[in-house]
């Protein structure tokens, strides 16, 4: 089977109190394995199988009629969890440094503006989703999706997703969508976006074993991939450059990245 489900990068207890250690057993080891074992029943046996997750999201409309529903619900759902771990992480929290500060400030004023944002984004989002930051190309904004729908659909860049399905909070916070939004920024990963985000999405590559900090090696070939991502938010933060071409570049817009062409990066 060409997806499997990535290792969490921490241990399932790490980030009490904020997500509580049964939350993430059932969200890591039964739903994200969920979404894995459907996308690849959805794909298995199709021209599609094994190519990268980011490629099949953004030619969602390309997919066999009765395809495109179950891949857009289970691929999404891979894609959007793999980044889920990765930007949280035990003692996170604080402020946003370098270069992803200054876009955020050109954009929405302050991290503190950008967090109310995204947690509006979240309580008004009727029912089950995600509230993201993203880059579309031009700048970064706000939005929300419904279900497990991805930014990858519409060939943007998700640099933060919050959960909103009532499985990723309920245990802890019950009915309380706020309580969870305003604590989630707790265990917010600042630094996920430099760290290039291992997403297990990439065809038949493995996922990466847990890595310790300072040798986190980006691991799959990746739309959010973090030069991707740094290119942009330098782009967005410096009044000065070259204004922004409006479209990610052509190869991850259209036809995604093949693995063999992906960026590395160490720290
Ligand atoms: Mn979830």
């Amino acid at each position: 089977m060409p997806y499997e489900l990535p290792p969490l990068p921490y241990d399932y207890d790490a980030l009490e109190p904020t997500i509580d250690e049964q939350t993430m057993r059932i969200h890591h080891g039964k739903h994200h394995q969920a979404y894995v074992d459907n996308l690849n029943k959805a794909l298995d046996g199709t021209e599609w199988d094994g190519r990268p997750l980011e490629q099949v999201l953004a030619l969602l409309d390309e997919l066999p009629d009765d395809k495109q529903a179950a891949v857009r619900n289970n691929g999404g759902g891979h894609a959007n969890h793999s980044l889920f771990w990765q930007i949280m992480r035990p003692g996170g929290g604080g402020e946003p440094s370098g270069a992803l500060a200054d876009a955020i400030a050109n954009t929405f004023g302050d991290a503190d503006q950008l967090k109310a944002a995204m947690n509006d984004a979240g309580v008004k989002r009727f029912g089950s989703g995600w509230s993201w930051l993203i880059w579309d190309g031009t700048g970064l904004a706000v939005v929300s999706t419904p279900n497990q729908d991805s930014p990858l659909i519409t060939s943007d860049v998700p640099l933060l997703g919050i959960d909103v399905w009532e499985h990723a909070y309920y245990l802890k916070y019950q009915n309380r969508r706020p309580d969870y939004l305003a604590a989630w920024w707790d265990v917010v990963n600042w630094e996920s976006w430099l760290q290039g985000v291992p997403t297990a999405t990439c065809g038949t590559q493995k996922a990466p074993e847990r890595s310790s900090p300072g040798r986190r090696v980006s691991s799959a070939a990746s739309i959010w991939s973090s030069r991707l991502r740094e290119r942009a938010l330098l782009r967005s933060s410096s009044p000065t450059s070259p204004k922004p071409t409006g479209t990610l570049p052509s190869t991850s817009r259209r036809r995604g990245r093949s693995c063999s062409r992906r960026p590395r990066r160490r720290r």
